[in-house]
């Protein structure tokens, strides 16, 4: 058969996982760990999260603080580049529609978000892709605390793209314009990353 591929919802008709997973990917029941350097260590007392504007602090919250805001549960399916996904994942915590309003805005300040992790990791997103319910800073997975080595003691989540842009110990969600990329998206990977697309690389 040649012509334009079959649609998602199209294969999708047969119901089961396998219309849940995007394409090069397959499903695995463990939850493995990338990290690009060591687990930092927990400290919940010098804990902090805040969201800039460019250059200008917005808004800063402790962990006290943090935990009294709004909490949302999400349930995702998540994948990562590196091909595995994992369906139905369980998880707590703030969304980033709760921060901004806490924040006092209403809307985002950039177009773009860079998110910066204690160990300096960052990963980029457009700040619509954080917004209305799809995204949050999570602190809780199936329903326990989340495992430093996962982002403990909070990270971001992005299940719509690979879960490189799930930018683990996050302490900063920094508003720019233009887009900056991000650690892998400097380093050859996608500056978007939707999974669906398969976009891996950059130029995928
Ligand atoms: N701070 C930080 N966040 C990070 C990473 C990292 O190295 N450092 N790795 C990313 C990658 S490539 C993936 S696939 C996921 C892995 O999350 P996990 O270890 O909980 O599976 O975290 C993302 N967030
Ligand atoms: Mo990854």
């Amino acid at each position: 058969m040649t012509g334009a591929p079959i649609s998602r919802g199209f294969r999708g008709r047969g119901g089961g996982t396998n219309s849940r997973v995007p394409p090069g990917q397959h499903l695995v029941e463990d939850f493995p760990v990338l990290s690009a350097g060591p687990t930092p260590p927990v400290d919940l007392a010098n804990w902090r999260l805040s969201l800039d504007d460019g250059d200008s602090p917005l808004a800063e919250w402790t962990w006290q603080q943090f935990l009294a805001l709004p909490q949302t549960d999400l349930t995702v399916d998540i994948h990562c580049v590196t091909t595995w996904s994992k369906l139905d994942t369980h998880w707590k915590g703030v969304s980033i529609d709760t921060l901004l309003e806490a924040a006092g805005l209403t809307e985002p300040p950039q177009p773009y978000v860079l998110a910066h992790c204690d160990g300096g990791y960052t990963t980029n997103i457009p700040a619509e892709d954080l917004l209305d319910g799809k995204a949050m800073i999570a602190f809780e997975f199936e329903g326990e605390e989340l495992d430093p080595e996962h982002g403990g003691p909070a990270r971001l989540l992005v299940p719509h793209l690979y879960f490189w842009k799930s930018a683990k110990w996050v302490q900063k969600l920094q508003f720019v314009d233009p887009e900056i990329p991000g650690f892998w998206e400097e380093n050859g990977y996608h500056i978007y990353g939707d999974p669906w697309r398969e976009q891996r690389y950059d130029g995928d």
